[in-house]
């Protein structure tokens, strides 16, 4: 019996429920995140017009770009990961700590090595947490003698309810691409950045930490990133919005994508090794929320960091704490 498109549409979400109306939903196509919902309250924006026909990106939520961000003389814009079906490795898991885990994957198949002809493994594992999501990225070359360059990038769509009132730090000081003006570099000389017009930009080796104002409900999203040097900051505005058939011409003002990843230099990866990037997404009471005591507390923060050192590693941050703590938890892949 065929298999119907509702019946392929049932089968590409996956919820992690960690109760207390806190959810997350992904999409199998793309492994997009279409949903986050903390106590009831929906975290990421995605458009009424969104497809979800199993062969367009979808519009909102997160979808996972790689390996090319933006055009690419090769392949679809952004890439192809976030147009291909993923495979879930581990089904939706409640931790011990009462967190809920669960890890997708996407492997090289015939689609996309006839757009790009490498092998590749990514291991996508997403654990949601009361205000918190993590997202912990492995991307493995397995050739025996081929490297590959790539870019990867998480293209957030934060929901908000005027993107106008928007601040985000972080940015003060770093040199930007602005896609608005012919891709012409410049340096962010505001503490913090605000929105109030069609804002595309690539924002050079920025800090580990971006926090977000006003977004649902007047709270504050801090993004915790590692391993992502760079930040896009884009709102179409109303002139691209009319662009955009899966995006309503009046949807700009409720969306800001604050996007986390390798955009202005390519990762290399050479064959047999592996490339790491993680990020946090947490809903912060103002001021922002704590993690709680008992997450870390047979944590030394000086041992972890003293002991865990890798090439691509610094020591000593709040986020090499948490992912190897989590790496000691559950092993990568
Ligand atoms: O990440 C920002 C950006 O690259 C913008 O230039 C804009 O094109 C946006 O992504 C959406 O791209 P898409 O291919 O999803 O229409």
């Amino acid at each position: 019996m065929a298999t119907t498109a509702a019946a392929v549409a049932a089968t590409s979400v996956v919820v992690l429920d960690r109760g207390n109306n806190t959810t997350c939903t992904i999409n199998l196509h793309g492994a997009t995140v279409v949903s986050w919902r903390v106590n009831n309250q929906e975290q990421l924006f995605v458009s009424k017009l969104a497809s979800f026909d199993g062969k367009k990106a979808i519009r909102g939520g997160i979808p996972f770009v790689f390996p090319q961000f933006g055009a690419w003389s090769f392949g679809p814009q952004h890439g192809f990961a976030r147009i291909t079906r993923w495979h879930l490795d581990r089904a939706p898991e409640r931790l011990h700590n009462g967190d809920v885990e669960a890890i997708f994957s996407l492997m090289d198949n015939e689609f996309t090595r006839s757009i790009w002809n490498y092998q590749f493994r990514i291991t996508y594992r997403l654990i949601l947490r009361e205000k918190e999501l993590h997202f912990h990225i492995g991307v493995y070359n397995p050739s025996k003698d081929l490297s590959f360059t790539f870019n990867m990038l998480l293209h957030t769509y934060l929901k908000v309810p005027d993107v106008r009132r928007c601040q985000i730090t972080g940015l003060q000081g770093c040199h930007f691409i602005d896609k608005t003006r012919e891709g012409a570099l410049y340096q962010e000389g505001r503490e913090v950045v605000t929105v109030n017009e069609w804002t595309d930009r690539i924002y050079q080796h920025t800090p580990q930490e971006h926090v977000i104002t006003n977004v649902v409900s007047g709270r504050k999203m801090r993004l915790h990133k590692y391993n992502f040097p760079d930040t896009v900051i884009w709102n179409p505005w109303i002139d691209r919005s009319r662009e955009m058939s899966d995006f309503g011409d009046d949807e700009f003002p409720n969306m800001l994508c604050v996007e986390a990843g390798n955009v202005s230099a390519p990762v290399i990866l050479l064959p047999g090794t592996a490339f790491e990037a993680s990020q946090i997404l947490q809903v912060a009471k103002c001021p922002y929320y704590k993690p709680t005591k008992d997450r870390l507390v047979n944590i030394n923060y000086n041992t972890v960091g003293e002991s865990y050192h890798s090439t691509s590693h610094t020591t000593g941050s709040f986020i090499d704490v948490v992912s190897e703590v989590q790496r000691r938890q559950m092993p990568f892949d």
